[in-house]
């Protein structure tokens, strides 16, 4: 059996972090929670759970995650936000592809929501708009480029290049992967529950950012070739 690893990037998420790790399936080896300068008891809360707590001082979704992603040593990582908006039953099928089915990167979809009020509407047309152009960009038809639940085999990281800081890293994750021709990417429906805690998202900025970065993104990825 392969060592599975969690890996959750928090900030200020004390009450989230707990409702994740209340209940672990007995598969996952390792949780690693990637604590970016939390000013409440994350990384207490983590520990009592029974998680390493990797401190990462530079802020950003994306930051954490590269820290997270250093600092895991399992071969396959399971990721998701520290909210409990994403579910741990779903990572058992997600597993599934990878351990029988030859997938190497499995992404979480969350559309058409299993909740409609899980997503304000102005992120849904957020996560709408994003994807579109995602899509526009990589010739490909991904269903949720912004999604944060995924679970692959920790080696394909050696195949690709992961530059974002922030929010970014999730459309950027994909991106690379998708368009590898070596890496097999399959999107499977996810479930998706209003989060626990404050957004963390700064709904405007991070969505520009996130626009700009994928237009930056497709072009690197096009002369790299
Ligand atoms: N935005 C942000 N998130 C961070 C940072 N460091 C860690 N995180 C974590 O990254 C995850 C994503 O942030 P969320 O606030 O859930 O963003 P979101 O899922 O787009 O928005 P919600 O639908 O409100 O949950 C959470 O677990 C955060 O705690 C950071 O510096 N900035
Ligand atoms: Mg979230």
């Amino acid at each position: 059996m392969k060592k599975i690893s969690l890996i959750i990037p928090c900030f200020n998420e004390e009450d989230g972090i707990k409702y994740i790790l209340k209940s672990v399936p007995s598969y996952i080896d390792e949780i690693v929670v990637v604590d970016n300068n939390s000013a409440d008891n994350t990384a207490k809360v983590a520990g009592q759970y029974g998680a390493r707590v990797v401190f990462e001082k530079q802020r950003g979704y994306g930051n954490a995650y590269l820290s997270g992603f250093k600092n895991a040593t399992g071969e396959i990582f399971i990721t998701m936000d520290g909210d409990g908006s994403y579910s741990l039953k779903d990572s058992t099928r997600m597993l599934g592809y990878i351990l029988n089915n030859g997938i190497d990167f499995v992404s979480g979809c969350r559309f058409p929501l299993n909740d409609k009020k899980s997503m304000r509407i102005l992120n849904r047309f957020g996560n709408w708009f994003l994807t579109l152009v995602f899509n526009l960009l990589s010739g490909r038809n991904v269903k949720d480029s912004q999604s944060g639940m995924w679970v692959f085999k920790k080696e394909v990281l050696d195949k690709i290049k992961l530059k974002s800081g922030g929010m970014s890293l999730s459309e950027e994750i994909k991106m690379e992967i998708i368009l590898h021709e070596d890496i097999k990417f399959l999107e499977v429906p996810i479930s998706y529950n209003k989060r626990v805690g404050e957004t963390k998202l700064r709904r405007a900025k991070d969505g520009l950012l996130n626009l700009f970065f994928l237009v930056k993104k497709r072009i690197e990825i096009f002369f790299r070739k």
